[in-house]
This record gives structure tokens, C-alpha cells and sequence, in this order.
């Protein structure tokens, strides 16, 4: 088989990248290892910052989103009983977010590509990218029992944190920054509508809590737990009861709504960076190449904006033979990576009671909440960050 943008991973980020290649004219193929069926029902992101949303318009897959999803105009922090509001269009001159599950991004791409794309292959596993140095890279992989190869004029690594594209970027000439946190996130989903209607993310002295929706009668929330917890061991009830005791506020106007859990799980935390993004016709887009704590918002969205700049990069080199914007993509992506590492850090470290966490941990955490519905300019900070920086 033969392409010219050989994608590795139908996640949002190989599943766009399709898109935007096949819009611009270029064709490619896309090998995803796990069935479709696995893909749209992967539980994760919820939150598309305003330039992903218009990304997606562009593209010609905003529709359903644009009839579906719900445009929030900012986020409640909860600390010390009391709630503040972060109003995102007063603070960063209009800018707002939207809440449309990663599930459904992947659904509508996946319609689109199928529809009248170039090839999406499930249950297809790519084993090795070789020859990225050459002008003739291949992909090595495993598709209804049989092993085949996809020559390719580039390729692009979508495959996540565990793929194996980064692997093809030889070890003397990368570099990776890591941290991993003492605690992950007990998520769930609950078939009761949620119980405000922006997101609340709350810092209490027994961990974090999350209160998300993915619709007017689905509740997304997290619970800071243990690294290693098993969410097997937390009870519907008692999930709902910490949920109430980490979200309690002096407001006798809030009430926590409990329904039935349709699905829990445990997600690890970490941050991690690997540069360079690119080795000679190997490019490396979404988690492949960096990972943030969900505490941000940030890991989709980051996503996006490696492969548009991808495409960019590729269309002028296509259409105008200037290699300029591919040789500069790595860098170009980094420094949009390394802000979203920086803010998500800083919302995790601020909102998340570390299990080593002295009483002086406890009052910077509460200097800086204090600070942020203190002073418009931190505030506004948030705000900037939260809903998005430029492409
Ligand atoms: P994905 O989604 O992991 O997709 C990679 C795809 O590659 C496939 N694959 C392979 N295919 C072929 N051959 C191989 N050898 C392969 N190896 C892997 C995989 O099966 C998969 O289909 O990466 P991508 O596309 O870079 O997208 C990244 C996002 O999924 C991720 O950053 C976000 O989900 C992170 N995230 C959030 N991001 C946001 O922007 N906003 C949020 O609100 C948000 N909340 C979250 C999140 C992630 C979470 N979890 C579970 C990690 C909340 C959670 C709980
Ligand atoms: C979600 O709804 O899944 C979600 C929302 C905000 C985050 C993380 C996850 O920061």
C-alpha cells in the first residue's frame, strides 16, 4: 500500500489530521489498532477550547457539535466552603468553551472519513515506522492476520503515550521531560443532569473533585483517589458521599444530585514532553508526543493544534515548495506544549492535596485561590489559559 501522510492512531488527533489532509486534497491512510467500536466509546476529554471549535467548523465537522454541544462562559473554583465564578468572555474579551465529549469529536470525524475519505483501517497495528530519515518512509504493520507495509512520503505518529512511532526517533537525539503525581482520578458517568451548570472544580482538604457533564441529563465527575486505587473498591454510594463532603460549600442554595453510575474508571496522572516532535519525514502529534494532567483541559486541544500545524506546514510545502513551516513544526508545537504543560501543572499542584502535603502546602494552595478571586489580573490569567492560546 501506498499514501502520501501515513497517520498512525484514529484518535482525535489521526482522525483530524485525515480531515484536514483530505480537505486540502492530500491523501493519506489511517491504521488505528483497536476496533471503532472502541474508539467512540473511549471515555476521556470533555472540554474544546474556542479555537478547537472552530477548527472543527473549518473542517466541516462542527454540525452535530454546533446542535449537540454546550458553549460555557466560564468555570466555578470551590475552596474553604466558598465558590467563585471565572467569567471567560468578560476576562479575555469574548472567548468561550465548549463542552462536547472527545466521543463525539471521534464519531463525527470517523462519519466524515468514512463517508468519503481515504482508507481508515480498524484492528490494523502498526509494529515499526522505518527509514524516517530517508525520503521514503514505511510503516510496518498487522491488518486481518497478515503483516503489510504503507510506503508513505511522510508520516505522522497519532498513536498516543503507549504507540510506537516515538520509538523511531533515535534515542542520542531525544529528550524527555517527565513528572508523575502520587494520585490519579476516580472518574464516572451518571444518568442524572448535573447539579450546576458550569463546570466546579473544587479544592478541598481531602483532594480534588471535579463536577463535569457530558449533557442536560449526563454527569461526568472526578474524584482525586491513591495512586493505584482499583475503582472497583468506591461504591456508587461512596463515590456520591465524597463527592458532597469535597464539593460542600456554605451556600444553602447547593445540593448535590445523585443517579445511577454507568461506568467508573482510574486514570493515571502525569505530565510528559518528548523533543524533538519530528526526525527527518516523522512527525509525532497529540499524546505521542506530550501528555498533560487533565486538570487543565488541555490534552485534546493540544492535539489539535499539532496537526493543524501539521497541514499548514504541509500544504505550503506541497503548493508553494516551501519546507520552512515543516522544518520549524517541532519548535512551532513545543512552545504551545510547554504553556499547556505550565497550566496544567499549576491547576493540578493548586487543586490536588499531595499525600506528603504539610499545613504549609495547605495555605500557599489557599494564598493562590485566594489571590486568583482577588485580583482581576490573575484571574484574567486563568481565563487565557483555560479558554485557549492562538494556533
Ligand atoms: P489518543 O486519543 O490516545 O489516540 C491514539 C490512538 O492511537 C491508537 N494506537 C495505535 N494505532 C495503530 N498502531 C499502534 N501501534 C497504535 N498504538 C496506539 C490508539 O488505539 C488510539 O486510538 O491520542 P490523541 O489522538 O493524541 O488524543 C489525545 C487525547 O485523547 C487526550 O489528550 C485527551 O483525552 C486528554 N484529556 C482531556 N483533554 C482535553 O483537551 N480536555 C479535557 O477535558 C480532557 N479530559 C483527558 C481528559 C484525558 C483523560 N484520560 C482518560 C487520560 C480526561 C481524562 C480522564
Ligand atoms: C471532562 O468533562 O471529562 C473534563 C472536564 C474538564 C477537565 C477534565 C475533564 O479539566
Amino acid at each position: 500500500m501506498r499514501t502520501t501522510v501515513g497517520i498512525i492512531g484514529a484518535g482525535p488527533a489521526g482522525l483530524l489530521l485525515a480531515r484536514l489532509l483530505h480537505n486540502a486534497g492530500i491523501d493519506s491512510v489511517v491504521l488505528e489498532s483497536r476496533d471503532r467500536a472502541y474508539v467512540e466509546q473511549r471515555q476521556r476529554a470533555g472540554i474544546l477550547e474556542q479555537g478547537t471549535v472552530d477548527v472543527l467548523r473549518e473542517a466541516g465537522v462542527g454540525a452535530r457539535m454546533d446542535r449537540e454541544g454546550m458553549p460555557h462562559d466560564g468555570i466555578e473554583l470551590r475552596f474553604d466552603r466558598r465558590r467563585h465564578r471565572v467569567d471567560f468572555p468578560a476576562l479575555t474579551g469574548g472567548k468561550q468553551v465548549m463542552v462536547y465529549a472527545q466521543t463525539e469529536v471521534c464519531k463525527d470525524l470517523i462519519a466524515a472519513q468514512l463517508a468519503d475519505g481515504g482508507p481508515l483501517l480498524f484492528e490494523a497495528e502498526a509494529l515499526a515506522v522505518e527509514g524516517a530519515d530517508t525520503d521514503a518512509p514505511r510503516v510496518r504493520f498487522r491488518h486481518e492476520g497478515r503483516e503489510d507495509v504503507l510506503d508513505c512520503a511522510y508520516v505522522v505518529g497519532c498513536d498516543g503515550f503507549w504507540g510506537v512511532a516515538r520509538n523511531a526517533i533515535p534515542a542520542p537525539e531525544s529528550a524527555t521531560y517527565e513528572r508523575t503525581y502520587p494520585f490519579g482520578w476516580l472518574g464516572i458517568l451518571a444518568d442524572v443532569a448535573p447539579s450546576h451548570d458550569e463546570l466546579v472544580y473544587a479544592r478541598s482538604d481531602r483532594g480534588f473533585a471535579l463536577l463535569s457533564m457530558r449533557s442536560p441529563s449526563v454527569t461526568r465527575a472526578y474524584l482525586q483517589v491513591p495512586e493505584g486505587t482499583d475503582a472497583a473498591d468506591w461504591s456508587d454510594d461512596a463515590i456520591w458521599d465524597e463527592l458532597d463532603r469535597r464539593l460542600a460549600v456554605d451556600d444553602p442554595a447547593w445540593r448535590l444530585a445523585r443517579g445511577p453510575i454507568t461506568q467508573k474508571s482510574v486514570t493515571p496522572m502525569r505530565s510528559y514532553v518528548h523533543e524533538p516532535m519530528r526526525h527527518g519525514r516523522l512527525f509525532l502529534a497529540g499524546d505521542a508526543a506530550h501528555i498533560v494532567p487533565p486538570t487543565g483541559a488541555k490534552g485534546l486541544n493540544l492535539a489539535v493544534g499539532d496537526v493543524v500545524t501539521f497541514a499548514r506546514a504541509l500544504v505550503a510545502a506541497t503548493e508553494k515548495g516551501d519546507a520552512a513551516l515543516l522544518d520549524a513544526y517541532s519548535q512551532t508545537c513545543l512552545r504551545r506544549v510547554w504553556q499547556a504543560e505550565r497550566f496544567s501543572y499549576a491547576m493540578t499542584t493548586m487543586l490536588h492535596r499531595a499525600p506528603d502535603a504539610t499545613a504549609f502546602d495547605d495555605k500557599i494552595q489557599l494564598a493562590r485561590l485566594d489571590r486568583l478571586t482577588t485580583s482581576k489580573a490573575a484571574e484574567a490569567d486563568l481565563a487565557e489559559a483555560y479558554t485557549g492560546f492562538p494556533l
